[in-house]
Formats: structure tokens, sequence, C-alpha cells
């Protein structure tokens, strides 16, 4: 496969200022040179690294189609290790189509998705885990992931885990050196392993830990807005989204599906959603309504349970608190620029732990308070940017890693041989190898890069 010369468009589809048609292969030059003239004749075949203006010609119908540039980057020189040709011209559908059409025609293959960083990967200039920071980093919406993957595209993860394999190595060599002499190692091996695992399983707990932090920032977090029909639900969402999105009407029973909008807090995503409230419901769709909320609420990272404070508290409120306080959630008292029915002091009680606050929706009372509370009580504590991991596949591997080291940690304090803690650290190892991708699994290589684009 890696015979082949691939060639895809690398910019958006749609019209553009410019256009980029990327070629990679042995055969890039020979593919550029029969869909490129230069203006004046170059040094054969181009400069390398160095922009060579000219046109896209279609040699068959001796057509002049646009002026261009062409980069030329000389193995292994380049992104994907191969030669590879950069074509930029104008950004005309039509235009980058023919190139497209005109370079398969000259032998090259329509890349397939993520195609051009496989070869890199392939190739051995990205490891999997900078592979991954790429396709992060092209689809980052915050400045704060962009600034992690382009660390992370750098290798500031790849080299904190290839020390870790230097470390996990070290050790592994000092348990078989004790192999050899048990009584040496009897005395002065064990606490130094011990040592040595344990600081080890500290720096993965500390990257696992950083994984909600990533989630947070990839996919953004989803609240759910719950409570009885008419506590202002709906109302408290249009506060906090500072738009008049949701119907309000004094009836209850006014929200039937569900609405879900971003609210950003601090380069924090949310997805707020409102629904339908709890109650009898007078209608069958309200009744559909409550069951999606419901499934909804179950799913949420994070509750906003609403209650009305003007009200003295139902059966239908007292049920809720206690339904979900073993979830995150954060108590809302609503309508409090009315006089106060209900007993806050019972509710907190069985609310648990979770915070509260009192708001009123309608007169915007409180609301920034509360989307700091949201921001402080939802997501994830302070995590420093270089521990921050950005995909389950990371972090399931490193949860591995963690539970085979305190496996070791566990054999060791009981004084079981060294045969079989070091058999949990090379198990570690390998994890290791899977992470970095210095092992290849076809189904993971498969999954990571057919989530990028064509032309990547
Ligand atoms: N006084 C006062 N009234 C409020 C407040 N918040 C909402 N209301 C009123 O309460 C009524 C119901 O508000 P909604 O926001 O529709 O309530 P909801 O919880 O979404 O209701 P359902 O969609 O039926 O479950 C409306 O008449 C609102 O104007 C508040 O803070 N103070
Ligand atoms: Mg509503």
């Amino acid at each position: 496969m890696l015979e082949d010369t691939i060639i895809a468009i690398s910019t958006p589809p749609g019209f553009g200022g410019l256009g980029i048609v990327r070629i990679s292969g042995k055969r890039a030059l020979a593919v550029a040179g029969r869909i490129f003239q230069a203006k004046n004749k170059p040094k054969k075949p181009f400069p390398v690294r160095r922009p060579v203006f000219g046109t896209i010609r279609d040699l068959e119908r001796e057509t002049a189609l646009d002026e261009a540039f062409l980069t030329y980057f000389k193995a292994p020189r380049s992104y994907t290790k191969e030669d590879v040709v950069e074509l930029s011209s104008h950004g005309s559908p039509a235009v980058l189509e023919v190139i497209l059409r005109l370079g398969t025609g000259a032998g090259a293959r329509l890349a397939q998705p993520g195609e051009f960083t496989l070869r890199a990967y392939l190739n051995g200039r990205l490891d999997m885990l900078q592979a991954e920071a790429v396709n992060d980093l092209i689809r980052s919406v915050s400045l704060t992931q962009a600034r992690i993957s382009s660390r992370q595209l750098g290798g500031s993860l790849s080299r904190r885990i290839f020390r870790l394999r230097g470390k996990l190595i070290a050790l592994l060599s000092r348990v078989e050196a004790g192999l050899e002499f048990p009584e040496e190692k009897l005395r002065t091996g064990a606490p130094a392993d011990r040592r040595t695992i344990d600081s080890l399983a500290a720096e993965v707990e500390r990257l696992v830990a950083g994984y909600e932090a990533g989630r947070a920032l990839r996919e953004g977090l989803t609240l759910a807005i719950t409570g009885r029909t008419n506590v202002g639900k709906s109302t408290l969402f249009n506060a906090l989204l500072e738009e008049d999105r949701a119907i309000v009407t004094p009836f209850p029973g006014t929200t039937r599906d569900f609405l879900r909008e971003k609210l950003v807090i601090d380069d924090i995503l949310f997805h707020l959603v409102d629904m339908a409230g709890l109650g009898k419901p007078a209608h069958p769709v309200e009744k559909k309504g409550i069951a999606r909320g419901q499934k909804i609420a179950r799913e949420a990272d994070g509750l906003l349970v609403v209650l009305d404070a003007s009200r003295k508290e139902s059966g239908e409120d007292e049920r809720l608190v206690r339904k979900y306080r073993a979830k995150k959630m954060l108590l809302v008292f609503n309508k409090s620029d009315l006089p106060e029915k209900v007993d806050r002091r019972m509710i907190r009680a069985l609310a648990g732990g979770s915070p509260s606050i009192d708001v009123s929706a309608l007169k915007g009372r409180n609301i920034d308070k509360l989307r700091a509370a949201i921001r402080g009580h939802f997501a994830p504590g302070p995590v420093k940017e270089e521990d921050v991991i950005l995909h389950a596949r990371q972090k399931d591997l490193l949860q591995a890693i963690l539970e085979a080291l305190r496996r070791a940690a566990g054999l060791l304090a009981k004084g079981h041989s060294a045969e079989l803690y070091a058999e949990e650290i090379r198990s570690c190892l390998a994890l290791v190898g899977e992470l970095t991708g210095q092992v290849r699994i076809d189904e993971v290589i498969d999954d990571i890069f057919g989530r990028f684009c064509v032309g990547k």
C-alpha cells in the first residue's frame, strides 16, 4: 500500500481563496510534472521547499486551467517522509477536481481519510499519540484544546510515555537481575522496587485523572435542567443562555420535547438541556417528553435540580432530590423574588452534600453566581495542561497500566516472588507499546485514521 502514490484535496470542501492538493509517494514528482508547468524552466526537478510559480495544465487538452504554486518536499523531510508535492491554486472546486482527475490519470490514487498521517505514522515520523494530536488540533474548538494538542503533536505526551517506558525497562531488568541473585535481591531490592512502582503509579494516575478535563474540553459536559412543571426551568435556561430560546408560559406542561444549547463558561463547554417538567401529564405528548427527559437526566454529566422557592415542596420535589443526590447536582431555588414557602433546610438535608443556590430566573438575580457555581461544581478541577488526556483509548490503556502497577505493588508488599511482579511489569510494557503505537493493531489504526478528513 505504501507503494502507491496518493493524492487528495487538503483544503475544506467549497469555494476558497486558495485550494491545496497534496500528493505523496514515489511518483509524486512525476505526477505533478504532468499537471503543472513552471513559468520559467526550473533547475530539474524542482527546488526543495521553495514554491515555484506556474500553471496547472491539462496536457491532453492543451489548456491552462489556473495559476498555481508548486512546493516540493523531498523525502524524508516531508510530512509523510515520502516525496510530497503541494499544489496551491485558487480554491475553485471545479479546478481542484480537475487537478485530482489529472493526478489519478497520471498514476496517483485518491487518498483515504487520514492516509497522509497514516503514512507519517507507518514511516516513523509520528507515533500514535502524535497522530491523534494532529486530528485533535484540526478539530479543536477552543484555544486551550488547540494549545494542548499542539504540544502533544510536538511530542510532549510521547516523551513522557517513553520516559515511563524507560523506567519500566530499568525496573524489569533490576528485578530480573535479582532473580538470578536472590539473596542480594531480598536484602536491597524490594524497597527500591516499591518506591519506583509507587512513583510510576502516581505519574500514570495523574494522566488518568487528566482525562476528565480532556473530555470536557473535547466534547463538553451535558447539564440537564430538571424539576417539576412550572418551577421556571425554561426561564432559567433562557437566563443562562441570555437568549429567549425556550417558550415560557404560566401554564404547567409548557415544555414537551427537550432543547439543547451550548453554554460556554470560562472556556468550558456545557450542553445545557431544558426539558419537560415532572408532574401529572395532561397529554400523551407530555408523557413522552417526561420519559425522554428522564433518560437525558440519567445520562447527563450533571443536573440542575430546580425548585420553586415560593411554593411548599411537594412529594415529587423530595423524590427528585433523593433520586439524584448520588449524581452530580446543584440545587437551584428559583423564584426567590417571591415570598418564601419552601423548607430549604429539609431539602438541603435531603440533597446530602450537593450545593444550592437561590436565584430569580425571571429577574436575572444571581444568574452570574449560578454560572460560577456551575463552573466550580461540574467542571473538572484545575488540571495542568500537560496532564490532560484527550482520548478514551489513551485513558483506558493508562488505566490498565495503573492497575497492573498496583497489582505489582500488592504482590511486592505481600512478599511474593519477584517472578510474579516481573510479569505485571512486562504487561505494562506491552500496554505502553499499544499506547504509543509501537505495537500495531489494525482495528485501532483503522479507527483512529478513519476519523481524519481526506487530505490530512
Ligand atoms: N416570580 C417569578 N416567576 C418566575 C420565575 N421563573 C419563572 N417564573 C414564571 O413561572 C412560570 C413558568 O415558567 P417556565 O420557565 O415556563 O417553567 P418550566 O419549569 O419551564 O415549566 P414547564 O415547561 O411547564 O415544566 C412562568 O409564568 C414564568 O414567568 C422567577 O424567578 N420568579
Ligand atoms: Mg419549560
